[in-house]
């Protein structure tokens, strides 16, 4: 059943699940050939064979973390939770799933025919001149954007229209709001991810000049459609992984949700506000200098509703009586994890500090502290929390606290580091570096902290294997 259409939610489901899994493993051995790479100034692989590894682990993470969650747990865990039979089109389910083998082949021939190197983002100029795998990606990411698209749809149908008598709006749990929410923007947003692209690859073969300014064209443009979308898709990453948070916090509190209103309030407030704040990504791109306050006081309102779904979690673990399994360890890590990553966030939203710290190992240590922090490690408490739902077994517990504490400390000896060489000044996306700036005790630590992580993915591997088989 697994290996075929099927347009049950929960085979669908467990398939995106093991399908992002297994694009999780190979996306995080690239990132270690990455630090492999940066342990030491020395050049091991090379700039180009750099950049494409670089590139590829780039979107293959972006994919896991927008598609994993509201594919895989969204779609099993929501019909069940409202008391659906099905999702609303089930038909278009498996479609949303099915498009995603193309994708993945795709990206993985694109090396073999000179890859890309322009990072998941792909800037124009670089973009519209490079090898031909950039065409391949392109292609790629627009039919990942259909199907983000057509799984967003069927997500706010089912929610909307396909609940139980009795389940209003205001009952449903709180991981049915947050996908919800998350599906809103992946409905609306998405979009222009695409409309980007495809003007990148007119460019490329048909002879138009977007993005050429010889032409008349305008590179900035493409920025500007790009963050449009791929701002938003940070809060599609992060908001059902606040969602699986505030359940598990609940469920090992022994408490019901605090504030329920208000973190449904903050979801809301976080789609409306995600909109409107995409050019902080281009404080120093060259963008109009009156843009700058706007953005960066929109930006850093987020706050405020992120700040909602915390109160929320802290008030529900208040006074609880907290029972310390796997789930609720990384549960409780997020809100760790993902405090830095906001208070980090704060220092990049502003104008006068971004500009200080705009591509430097700071950002990179930023949006992984809220994307694996966040999001990877809500990823495995959802895991934890809902496998024995999903197979009638549970994993086992002591090889699961294993992987927390493996897995907590390898993370934040490999991203807290980063903070420090990128205020020291380090570049991101290089795959050398100056001797002598101070920055090589602190690539020694992450590169230590990623194997960390590594070994305790592996942990958990095991565990997956011997909790089924057993
Ligand atoms: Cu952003």
């Amino acid at each position: 059943r697994f290996f075929c259409f099927n347009t049950d939610h929960k085979v669908i489901g467990v398939q995106y699940l093991v399908t992002f899994v297994i694009v999780f493993g190979l996306a995080g051995l690239l990132a270690m050939v990455v630090r492999w790479e940066l342990l030491t100034p020395a050049r091991d692989l090379g700039g180009d064979a750099y950049n494409q590894v670089m590139s590829l682990h780039g979107i293959l993470m972006v994919a896991v973390a927008v598609a994993a969650v509201l594919g895989g747990l969204g779609n099993y865990c929501v019909p069940l939770m409202i008391g659906a039979r099905d999702m609303a089109f089930p038909r278009l389910n498996a479609l949303s799933y099915w498009l995603i083998p193309p994708v993945a082949v795709l990206l993985l021939t694109a090396p073999f025919v000179g890859g890309w190197d322009s990072g998941w983002t792909a800037y124009p100029p670089l973009s519209v001149v490079n090898a031909g795998g950039q065409v391949l990606f392109i292609v790629a990411i627009v039919i990942f954007g259909l199907s983000s698209i057509l799984g967003g749809l069927n997500a706010i149908a089912t929610i909307l229209r396909m609940r139980a008598p009795g389940m209003t709006m205001l009952r449903m749990p709180i991981f049915v709001w947050s996908v919800f929410a998350a599906s809103i923007i992946s409905l609306l947003f998405t979009q222009f991810f695409a409309a980007s692209l495809i003007l990148v690859l007119l460019d490329r073969v048909a002879g138009t000049q977007f993005f050429e300014a010889a032409g008349g064209g305008n590179p900035l443009l493409y920025q500007h459609l790009f963050w449009f979308y791929s701002h938003p898709a940070v809060y599609v990453m992060i908001l059902p992984g606040f969602g699986i948070t505030l359940e598990v916090l609940a469920h090992f509190s022994r408490k019901p949700l605090f504030a329920y209103r208000a973190a449904v309030a903050g979801f809301l407030g976080i789609v409306v506000l995600s909109g409107v704040v995409w050019a902080h990504h281009m404080f120093t791109s060259g963008m109009a200098n009156f843009m700058q306050i706007p953005f960066m006081t929109l930006t850093e309102l987020i706050s405020i509703p992120t700040g909602l779904v915390f109160l929320s979690a802290l008030g529900t673990i208040w006074r609880g009586r907290l029972w310390l399994r796997t789930p609720m360890l990384f549960a409780l890590a997020v809100l760790f994890n993902f405090a830095i990553g906001g208070v980090t966030g704060i220092y990049l939203a502003d104008v006068a500090t971004d500009i200080h710290l705009q591509d430097t190992y700071f950002v990179v240590a930023h949006f992984h502290n809220t994307l694996i922090g966040g999001t990877v490690f809500a990823i495995f408490a959802g895991i934890y929390y809902w496998f024995p739902k999903m197979t009638g077994r549970m994993l086992d517990e002591t090889l699961g606290k294993i992987q927390f504490a493996i897995m907590f400390i390898g993370f934040n000896l490999t991203f807290f580091p980063m903070h420090m060489s990128g205020l020291l000044g380090m570049p991101r996306r290089v795959y050398t570096y100056s001797e002598g700036m101070g920055w090589d005790l602190w690539n020694l630590l992450s590169t230590i902290g990623a194997f960390t992580i590594a070994a305790a993915v592996l942990v958990f591997m095991i565990n997956f294997v011997v909790s089924i088989m057993l």
